[in-house]
């Protein structure tokens, strides 16, 4: 089976954050999960180029956009490996193959009459790139998302006819209620929808920075279609001389933060449609990270975990562990560097850490290193039955965190285990020889277990634990502390 996961694609008018870590490694675990399960998997990140908000950062700083977009781009291309991340493409969309292939679809949008001209007058926040509906506007008409001024603004365009979708989009929901996950913005989403559609605008004539309309020139596209278009066009070009389309579409999974659900679960299915393309499976919609002062954490708020931060002082899958075990994947969470202390302190070199280590210690100490070749308590096998099945079913609706909580339940089994058993009281007993057996090859194979279920979340800690544990029947090896005590 393919299975297609793809982020939200970043501005580069900002540098990369922790709200753009988060999305990403959430992904991330998903592809490595559904490769682990022999999956079929791509995975795709990447940058959003073009539309005002880059052309007046770039103008700022004395720059030309794609001057700025070529800086930027390469920041958050840097990131993904840094962060442990395993995409298999990152599009940009100054990219040709791209451009081309959004003036394709669109032109076929066109062309199956989903477009007109008209005027458009409204508020706008330059930040969103977008005009804000009446009821979204907060008081002294700011952005209710980025909480600054808001522009009134006029222009002839070329509109996208949304409103011809309005049946075919209530249908959609009616029909496909895991569309939008979770429920509660599937809800909004409908909402939103029954409210009644009106035409959004599709190109823009003042901006240069963008991609042409194929059929009128002296526009381009409004950036958001141009944008949302990446999931489908990197798939025509990602692989040269080869077409993953057929392979990959649609999508499996567009993951998405809750700031940008009008886009996806809206404007995308209508335009798809409008195009003759195939709609995605699911649009998981996770919510904010908030700063320590319950507001969204955001640059312009100064309210950040600094991700760069966390990654120096306690490694790159700590940071990974923590966003998909601190904050309920799809719900809003407070995050903070003293949070992140506690959960490395506790679960990660406690838990964990000091789980590996013991159990690699035994061995070594009472077996030499060799992993006794006996079967596995009863007792403990039936406490880990079924998890690997327990956790794909999760996986498979989009729900890391608790995939994390059921495998974590087991990592604390395995500790109070060590401690039911005692070994180093088997030990001193020649009597007790195949209880202690017993215990050392349980606490291996459910180390093994856990071990392989945790290497999406952290995949460098797993790899090294699974080399240390060798395979059944080697010798095991002394690792040094996969989250070594802080002084
Ligand atoms: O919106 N908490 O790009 P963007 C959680 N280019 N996630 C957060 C977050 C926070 N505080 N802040 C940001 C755009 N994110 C468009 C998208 S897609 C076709 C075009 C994450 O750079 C979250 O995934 O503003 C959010 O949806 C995304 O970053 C917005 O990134």
């Amino acid at each position: 089976m393919s299975f297609y996961v793809t982020t939200p694609i970043y501005y580069v008018n900002a540098e990369p954050h922790l709200g753009h870590a988060y999305t990403t490694i959430a992904a991330d675990v998903l592809a490595r999960h559904m490769r682990q399960r022999g999956e079929d998997v791509f995975f795709l990140t990447g940058t959003d180029e073009h539309g005002e908000p880059v052309a007046d950062a770039a103008r700022a700083q004395g720059l030309e956009p794609k001057e700025l977009a070529d800086r930027n781009a390469e920041r958050f291309k840097a990131l993904m490996p840094r962060l442990g991340v395993s995409n298999d493409f990152f599009i940009r969309t100054s990219d040709e193959g791209h451009e081309l292939r959004v003036q394709e679809v669109l032109q076929r949008v066109h062309d199956n009459g989903y477009t007109h001209k008209g005027l458009y007058e409204g508020w706008y926040c330059p930040r969103c790139a977008d005009f804000k509906v009446e009821n979204e506007i907060l008081e002294g008409c700011l952005c209710p998302i980025h909480e600054i001024p808001l522009e009134r603004h006029q222009e002839e365009n070329w509109f996208f006819r949304l409103s011809a979708f309005q049946e075919a989009l209530e249908r959609l929901y009616a029909e496909r209620p895991d569309f939008v996950m979770p429920p509660r913005h599937f809800n909004e989403a409908r909402a939103f929808i029954a409210q009644g559609l009106q035409d959004v605008s599709l190109s823009r004539e003042r901006l240069k920075w963008g991609v042409t309309v194929p059929w009128d020139a002296g526009h381009v596209f409004y950036v958001w279609f141009d944008a949302l278009l990446n999931y489908y066009t990197a798939l025509g070009y990602a692989r040269p001389g080869e077409d993953l389309t057929g392979r990959f579409w649609p999508a499996t999974y567009h993951i998405i933060g809750k700031d940008i659900l009008k886009f996806h679960t809206v404007f995308w299915p209508a335009l798809l449609m409008a195009a003759e393309l195939a709609l995605p499976h699911h649009v998981f919609v996770h919510g904010f990270l908030l700063g320590a002062d319950g507001r969204k954490m955001s640059k312009s708020l100064g309210n950040v975990l600094d991700p760069f931060q966390v990654m120096e002082e306690l490694g790159d899958d700590a940071l990974r562990f923590y966003l998909m075990r601190d904050v309920a994947f799809g719900a809003d969470g407070t995050v903070g560097m003293d949070a992140v202390r506690m959960r490395y302190d506790a679960e990660l070199a406690n838990e964990y850490g000091n789980l590996a280590s013991r159990t690699i210690a035994m061995v070594q100490r009472y077996r030499d290193g060799i992993v006794p070749g006996v079967a596995t308590d009863p007792e403990l096998d039936v406490e880990l039955e079924g998890l690997p099945q327990d956790v794909a079913a999760l996986m498979d609706r989009a729900q890391p965190t608790q995939a994390l909580e059921l495998i974590w339940q087991r990592v604390r089994r395995l500790n109070r285990y060590v401690e039911e058993r005692a070994p180093w009281q088997l030990a001193r007993d020649p009597a007790d020889t195949a209880k202690l057996d017993q215990a050392l090859a349980s606490l291996v194979e459910g180390l093994r277990t856990v071990n392989t279920l945790l290497h999406p979340f952290m995949p460098a800690t797993t790899d090294k634990l699974r080399a240390g544990l060798g395979a059944p029947g080697a010798e095991v090896t002394s690792l040094e502390p996969l989250f070594p005590k802080r002084g």
